[in-house]
C-alpha cells in the first residue's frame, strides 16, 4: 500500500512530463495552508498511503480559478484528487471517503452494521453543519484574510465564536454520555475531519473552546497523539517554521 513515492509538493509549473516519472496512484491538487486539503492528506497519513503526488496551486494568483482547474473543480477551488484513468473528485470528505473506501483504510463502520453507519452520518453533518460552519467563518476572518490583505469583522468572529462554543458544550455532553469518539466508541473519519480547523482554531488563538472542557479536551489529545497524525502535524509544523525563518531572513 506504502509504495515511496515523495509526496512533498511541486507548484503547477515544476510538473514534470510524465514519461520522465514513475506514476503515483493519483494527483492531488492542493494549495498551501488549505485545511480542505489537510483533511485528506491526515486520512492517507493514517492509512499509511504515501503513493501520491501533491500539486500546490496557488491561490492568490488564482490558479484554481483556471479553466485547467475549473474542468477538475466547476466550483473553482481545492481539493482535488485525479486518477490516471481520469477519475477525478473534488470536496474533501467525499475525497476522504472515497480514498479510505478505494485503499481499505480502517476508518469507516462496516457497510452492514446500519446503525454505526447511520450514527456515522449522523456525525459528519453535525461536524458539517454546527462546526465546520463556524469555525471555517473564524478561519476566513483571522486567518485567511491576513493574507489578503482584507478587513476582519469582528461581528462575524464573535457571532462564529459563539456557535463553536455552543456546538462544543454539545461535544463535551455527548463525549461524556457515548464514548470516545465523535461517532461513538471508535476512531473514525469523523475525528480526521475536525483536525485542521480545530488547529486553525488554536492558530488564532481560540484553543480555549477545546481546552476549557475536559471529555473536548482528552479526545483532542487521544485523536493527535496517534502515532501517524501526530507525525505529519509535527512536519507541518516544521515546514511552516521553516518557512517562517526563510521569509525572515530574506
Ligand atoms: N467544501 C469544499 C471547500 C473547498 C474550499 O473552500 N477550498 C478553498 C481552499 S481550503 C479554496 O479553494 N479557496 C479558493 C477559492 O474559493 O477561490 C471542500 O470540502 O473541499
Amino acid at each position: 500500500m506504502s509504495r515511496a513515492i515523495a509526496n512533498s509538493p511541486r507548484t503547477a509549473s515544476q510538473l514534470l512530463p510524465r514519461s520522465r516519472i514513475k506514476m503515483p496512484s493519483f494527483t492531488l491538487y492542493s494549495a498551501r495552508g488549505s485545511t480542505n486539503a489537510d483533511r485528506i492528506r491526515l486520512t492517507l497519513a493514517e492509512g499509511g498511503f504515501t503513493d501520491y503526488e501533491v500539486v500546490l496551486l496557488n491561490l492568490a494568483q488564482r490558479e484554481q480559478k483556471s479553466e485547467e482547474n475549473m474542468q477538475r473543480n466547476p466550483w473553482g477551488k481545492v481539493p482535488v484528487v485525479t486518477f490516471p484513468g481520469g477519475f477525478t473528485l473534488y470536496e474533501s470528505r467525499a475525497i476522504c471517503k472515497y480514498l479510505t473506501r478505494k485503499y481499505s483504510f480502517p476508518l469507516l463502520p462496516a457497510d452492514s452494521d446500519i446503525d454505526a453507519v447511520a450514527l456515522f452520518e449522523q456525525a459528519q453533518s453535525e461536524e458539517m453543519f454546527y462546526f465546520a460552519d463556524p469555525a471555517g467563518k473564524i478561519s476566513f476572518e483571522k486567518f485567511a484574510k491576513k493574507f489578503i490583505g482584507l478587513h476582519v469583522d469582528e461581528a462575524v468572529v464573535s457571532s462564529a465564536l459563539k456557535s463553536v462554543e455552543a456546538f462544543f458544550d454539545v461535544a463535551e455532553r455527548r463525549l461524556l454520555q457515548r464514548g470516545d469518539y465523535m461517532a461513538g466508541r471508535e476512531f473514525t473519519l469523523v475525528d480526521i475531519f475536525y483536525i485542521p480547523l480545530i488547529q486553525r482554531l488554536f492558530a488564532c488563538g481560540y484553543g480555549d473552546v477545546i481546552l476549557e472542557r475536559g471529555a473536548v479536551s482528552a479526545w483532542w489529545d487521544r485523536v493527535t497523539n496517534r502515532p501517524a497524525i501526530k507525525k505529519l502535524l509535527a512536519a507541518d509544523r516544521d515546514a511552516i517554521t521553516a518557512a517562517a525563518a526563510a521569509a525572515a531572513g530574506k
